[in-house]
C-alpha cells in the first residue's frame, strides 16, 4: 500500500517513521511519504489559503494549490481522503476497507478548511472511471487544529490490518468479533490476587464454556457502562 500524506506541517507527520509503521516500510508493505503543501503554492507570497467568498472568520485553503498536489499525487484506484470535523465518522469498517486499497491519499487540511471545489472535482465522473474515490472523515465530535493527528490515527488503524504489519494475526480475528459486541472482555494476568482485588474465581478452573459465559456477559456490561 503506498500512502501520501499531504500538509503544511509535514513535521507533525515524524511518528510515521518509528516502531511498527517503520518495520512495515522496512518489509516492503507499505511506503509512505510526506508531502509539504507549500512547495505546490506558486502564486503570490507563495499562500495557501485566502479569505472566504461570503465573508466570515477564518481563511480557506486555495483550491488551486490542492489541485497541484493532488495531480501529481493521484494514481488510478486512489482513496482521496480528507480529515474534517463534518466528515463520517471513523470506525473499524471504514479501517478494514481502507485495509485493501492500494493508494490512500490523506489530505490534511487547517483553518476553517479546503475551498469544497477540491472534494467535488476529485468526485466527478472522470475520476471515478479511474476507480478513484474521495472521503470526507471525522475521527469525532471535537475541532482538531488540523488533519494531522486524525490521519495519523487512521494510518495507524488501517495499516496493522494489513497483512504481515502486525505481529499476531489471531489478536485481528478476535477484534473483528470485539464489533460484534462480544469479545471486548476484561482482562487479567497474574497475580491472581492484586490489592485485595481478586481475579474472578471462573477464569482459574479451565472451564471453557462458564469462561466465555462470563466473558460474553461481562463485554455485554461494560458496553453498557459505556453507553
Ligand atoms: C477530524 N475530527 C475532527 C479542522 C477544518 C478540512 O477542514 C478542516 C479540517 C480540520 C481538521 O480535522 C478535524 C477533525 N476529525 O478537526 C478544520
Amino acid at each position: 500500500m503506498k500512502i501520501d500524506v499531504i500538509s503544511i506541517f509535514p513535521e507533525y507527520l515524524a511518528p510515521l517513521e518509528l516502531s511498527l509503521l517503520g518495520k512495515a516500510q522496512d518489509k516492503g508493505l507499505l511506503q509512505i511519504h510526506v508531502h509539504d503543501l507549500r512547495k505546490y503554492a506558486s502564486g503570490n507570497h507563495h499562500s495557501v489559503d485566502d479569505t472566504p467568498y461570503g465573508g466570515g472568520a477564518g481563511m480557506v485553503m486555495k483550491a488551486q494549490v490542492w489541485g497541484e498536489a493532488l495531480d501529481e499525487l493521484i494514481l488510478d484506484n486512489s482513496d482521496l481522503i480528507i480529515l474534517t470535523p463534518g466528515g463520517k465518522r471513523f470506525n473499524q469498517r471504514m479501517a478494514e476497507e481502507l485495509s485493501t486499497r492500494s493508494q490512500l491519499i490523506f489530505a490534511c487540511g487547517r483553518y476553517e478548511g479546503i475551498d469544497d471545489r477540491v472534494r467535488q472535482h476529485y468526485s466527478t465522473t472522470q475520476y471515478a472511471e479511474r476507480g478513484i474515490r474521495v472521503h470526507e472523515i471525522s475521527i469525532g465530535d471535537y475541532v482538531l487544529g488540523g488533519g494531522e493527528v486524525a490521519a495519523m490515527v487512521i494510518i495507524e488503524a488501517v495499516t496493522r490490518l494489513i497483512p504481515g504489519v502486525l505481529g499476531n494475526p489471531a489478536s485481528i480475528i478476535e477484534e473483528s468479533h470485539m464489533f460484534e459486541g462480544f469479545v471486548e472482555y476484561p482482562s487479567f494476568t497474574k497475580p491472581a490476587s492484586w490489592r485485595d482485588i481478586e481475579v474472578p474465581e471462573v477464569l482459574l478452573n479451565g472451564n471453557h464454556a462458564a469462561i466465555a459465559q462470563w466473558r460474553s456477559e461481562a463485554a455485554h456490561k461494560r458496553a453498557e457502562n459505556n453507553q
